[in-house]
């Protein structure tokens, strides 16, 4: 299997963050390919053609197929290295982390991502970038703060009493917005004691 990777990109970053999680035999079972935006390598007519998209992570396997949306690449990963277990176990599971998975992408790790693309002088090169995108999105992202501190306050991780594919979507997207001097309020206490804890953790700083 190859992935096409970008080490700088949020959403790649994710399936790095999840193969760390699952250990040395799931990274080693994949190959990375890196991808430079700037030079336009997911642009080229041969990567459109394979991907099907002109944005990465992109995972090809070794029949050919080719998988895009980071989420769809961890799934397909979490069924070749089932442990440990990070989309839920059962019925109830899968759906409260499939709940906060998409809370954590639409109310924090989508808005964070749009308020560096339109907010950073280095993604101008990819976007024409709106300020006001970058503010709104920013603001927006920020009011979600106090829903995802209270549920810290109520829960170890996330969706649960372990860590999932929750905490990293939630993880990554803030972390990526470091680039736009984001960064939870000092009252989000619950967050800091999170944060802390995924920054402890190896894949925290996988392939960066
Ligand atoms: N929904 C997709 C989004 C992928 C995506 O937006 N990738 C960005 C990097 S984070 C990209 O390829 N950008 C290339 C560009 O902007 O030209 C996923 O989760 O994989």
């Amino acid at each position: 299997m190859k992935l096409y990777d970008n080490r700088r990109a949020p959403n790649p970053r994710r399936v790095r963050w999840f193969l760390a999680e699952k250990g040395a035999a799931a990274e080693a079972g994949v190959e990375i390919v890196p991808i430079d935006f700037f030079a336009g390598d997911h642009k080229t007519p041969e990567y459109v053609a394979r991907a099907g998209i002109a944005q990465a992570p992109a995972l090809t396997l070794d029949d050919g197929t080719t998988i895009t949306e980071s989420l769809a690449i961890c799934r397909y990963l979490e069924s070749l290295y089932p442990e440990p277990n990070m989309f839920g176990r059962d019925a109830k599971e899968i759906a409260v982390i499939e709940m906060w998975t998409r809370r954590a992408e639409m109310m924090a790790a989508i808005p964070l991502m749009l308020a560096v693309r339109h907010g950073h002088p280095a993604l101008a090169a990819l976007e024409t970038q709106v300020p006001a995108v970058a503010d709104n999105n920013l603001q927006g992202a920020e009011r979600s703060m106090a829903f995802f501190d209270r549920r810290l306050g109520a829960s170890e991780w996330l969706a649960g009493d372990r860590i999932t594919i929750a905490d990293g979507v939630l993880f990554i997207g803030m972390d990526f917005a470091r680039m736009v001097k984001f960064a939870p309020a000092p009252e989000h206490k619950n967050i800091a004691r999170w944060l802390t804890a995924m920054r402890a953790r190896p894949s925290a700083t996988a392939g960066t």
